[in-house]
């Protein structure tokens, strides 16, 4: 058994400031091999009795003990960050541009040439970048993005998947590895987020575009994770290459908006939250095969009516999610973190929020969430991502048409 979960057993809920003295403990002691658990029972989330609730959990933090470093300013509505390793690092702005930041974070004026048209329009534009583990080697770079066959201000678009290379400012050798379909003329709902496993494989988050009823609907991409090689091909584990009325692509369904996922540093598992509708707002680990849900079952309501949505809270053979949020945050940006620099931190989930315009912290136990705080509320505006560098500190992109920034939380003292 995970020592998380002999941890969450053995203190009951609400002892959290000695749960994180624990924590603390296994790391000196053992390292992160005690921290993260190694692994988790397969059909189990680690939960007992559904999931956690925001609404129980989440506190304002006063005493924060770091400071807000702007490093680069005037980025319009900027979504992804990530660094290569030169250390120089590439930002994604929804309009379309692709653009260098060097070590010192003096951003290139002139954006990255070559990039396939992008339909930037509603939600929709250009959105998650991740650089290959082995990038050093391969040199790709992934990129996902609004398509449309004849780019306009109303054209259909699909989710897409391309790779490519940098080359004297230029993106070349570009592959297009996926599009979603069916297309949709709506402007909602993409998805977007990237994940490289490390082990060959890419996921791709995909929304349900606005039209709720195709998160259930077999024969469609909307509302589900993808899963392919990194080169684009299906892969013949996918959980349902063998069903014929589900593209083969797809690794799990039932989602709303995923905009933020990432692996599990200990299990590998990807773990990833969703836009709910009016609340509702997910976090969950997203498994092969497994259905979340949506539009079925929600913790979330109609918008303005209040009215509710499917079949209620639970049902048989729908997962359940570890954490909800009501009301929405609406979460964009996830990262786990395990590093020095906040040592408080380790064992934390952070979250960037747009609406509710707040860094979260989730602390847990295995897979447990034993407690919520709120950073940085209202003071940044919306929060579109969070990374964390190498150097253990934390980067978060600020979600403005003129002003979007690139910031760095840097512990006081420093
Ligand atoms: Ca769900």
């Amino acid at each position: 058994m995970a020592k998380g979960a002999q941890h969450t057993a053995e203190h009951p809920k609400g002892s959290v400031s000695q749960g994180r003295r624990e924590s603390l403990r296994w790391m000196s002691g053992a390292g992160l091999t005690g921290f993260w658990p190694a692994a988790s029972a397969p059909g189990q989330t680690g939960r007992s009795g559904g999931p956690s609730f925001s609404k129980d959990l989440a506190r304002e933090s006063r005493s924060k003990g770091f400071t807000v470093r702007t490093l680069v300013k005037g980025l319009s509505n900027p979504w992804s960050v990530a660094w290569l390793p030169s250390g120089e690092l590439l930002v994604t702005e929804r309009a379309g541009r692709l653009l260098l930041i060097s070590k010192d974070f003096s951003l290139d004026p002139s954006p990255i040439k070559g990039l396939p048209g992008v339909t930037a329009s509603g939600q929709g534009g250009l959105f998650d970048l991740a650089i290959h583990p082995r990038y050093r080697q391969n040199g790709w770079i992934y990129l996902s993005f609004a398509e449309a066959p004849m780019p306009g201000r109303m054209a259909a678009s699909s989710t897409a998947l391309i790779r490519g290379r940098l080359a004297a400012g230029s993106l070349v050798d570009i592959e297009r590895l996926f599009s979603m379909h069916p297309r949709s003329r709506g402007g909602r709902h993409f998805g977007g987020r990237i994940v490289l496993d490390g082990k060959g494989y890419v996921y791709l988050t995909l929304g349900d575009r606005g039209e709720e009823d195709r998160a259930q609907k077999p024969n469609d991409h909307a509302g589900t994770v993808v899963r392919l090689h990194e080169d684009g091909r299906i892969p013949q584990d996918n959980p349902f290459v063998n069903q014929p009325d589900i593209p083969s692509e797809v690794f799990s369904r039932g989602h709303r908006n995923i905009q933020g996922a990432v692996l599990h540093p200990g299990t590998g598992e990807l773990w990833a939250h969703e836009h709910g509708p009016q609340g509702g707002d997910e976090l969950n680990i997203v498994r092969a095969g497994r259905n979340y849900g949506w539009p079925s079952i929600t913790y979330g309501v109609n918008y303005v009516t209040g009215t509710r949505i499917g079949e209620g809270t639970e049902k048989a053979g729908l997962e359940q999610p570890l954490h909800v949020w009501v009301p929405s945050i609406a979460p964009s940006g996830l990262a786990f973190y395990d590093s020095d620099a906040f040592p408080a931190w380790r064992g934390s989930l952070l979250i960037g929020a747009l609406r509710e315009q707040t860094l979260v912290r989730l602390q847990l136990n295995g897979n447990r969430v034993v407690a919520e705080e709120r950073l940085l509320s209202q003071e940044v505006g919306r929060i579109r991502d969070v990374r964390v560098g190498s150097d253990g500190l934390v980067y978060l992109l600020t979600d403005d048409s003129t002003d979007g920034r690139l910031l760095r939380l840097e512990p006081t003292g420093r």
